[in-house]
């Protein structure tokens, strides 16, 4: 069962790099976030990933089911823990904290969940999930309880992205956190796309559009933003982003 990740590759292969908008349920109602994705779509997003580093609200199915019936793109769990599921949605990034030595996000939640996705049939991608130093401690640092990788080395983003390929996984994930102060540096991006033959997802801390691009031509298979496009209330920004996302290596 992989028709999600197959959908994904279609958006890498056809834009080069795909646009997705990350929904956070803890953030607005169901039928709040139903009408943003709505709208985030119409603007030019490829796909939305829904998550949140604590998840306080108990709403997750009900926001999903609503989100599914308001877009036509992928709809997919960005989980915190193993709980973190919803049959409504597409598919579920399988996620591996693979940057940090936390059992507990390397193995175990993976363990308890995977039972969980079975029995949903929901579609598991399997993802390894790199945080990288972003300037100021973030939710997912935190939360995780993880050292991320200095930003100054890509190397050892590189190395760890070379064994999430090895070890099978479909996906990498760069991640600076969201809200981050300083995103993914470019360098790293295109440092880690050429060693690697799997999709790179890159978000985290990216709030204009002009860098989106440089990550973009970097070789970022996907870019996610959150934050910035919650106050986007004429959907300029966002139109802005897809626009830029979907330059093709333009240089603007
Ligand atoms: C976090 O990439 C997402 O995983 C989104 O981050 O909210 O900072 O855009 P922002």
């Amino acid at each position: 069962m992989t028709e999600t990740y197959q959908k994904l590759l279609a958006i890498k292969k056809g834009k080069q790099c795909g646009f997705l908008v990350l929904l956070d349920p803890d953030r607005k109602s169901p039928a709040m976030l139903a009408s943003f994705a709505k709208r985030m779509e119409a603007a030019g997003a490829d796909g939305f990933l829904i998550g949140s580093s604590i998840m306080l609200s108990s709403s997750l199915e009900k926001t999903v089911k609503a989100v599914k019936k308001a877009i036509k793109s992928p709809l997919i769990i960005f989980p915190n823990c193993a709980g973190m599921l919803s049959r409504a949605a597409d598919a579920v990034l399988f996620l591996s904290l693979i940057s940090g030595r936390n059992p507990n996000l390397l193995i175990e939640e993976q363990v308890k969940a995977a039972p969980l996705i079975k029995t949903l049939g929901l579609e598991p991608i399997p993802t390894a999930y790199i945080l990288i130093e972003s300037g100021n401690l973030t939710s997912v640092w935190y939360m995780s309880n993880t050292m991320p990788i200095p930003r100054n080395k890509p190397e050892i983003a590189k190395a760890h992205a070379l064994a999430a390929e090895y070890l099978g996984m479909k996906l990498v994930y760069l991640e600076a956190g969201s809200g981050a102060a300083m995103p993914v540096p470019a360098e790293t991006v295109s440092q880690v796309s050429k060693y690697v033959s799997i999709p790179l997802i890159v978000g985290g801390g990216i709030t204009d559009p002009s860098y989106a691009r440089r990550i973009a031509q970097a070789g970022a298979s996907f870019i996610v933003i959150g934050n910035v496009l919650e106050s986007d209330s004429t959907d300029k920004t966002a139109r802005a982003f897809s626009e830029a996302i979907h330059s093709n290596g333009k240089i603007k």
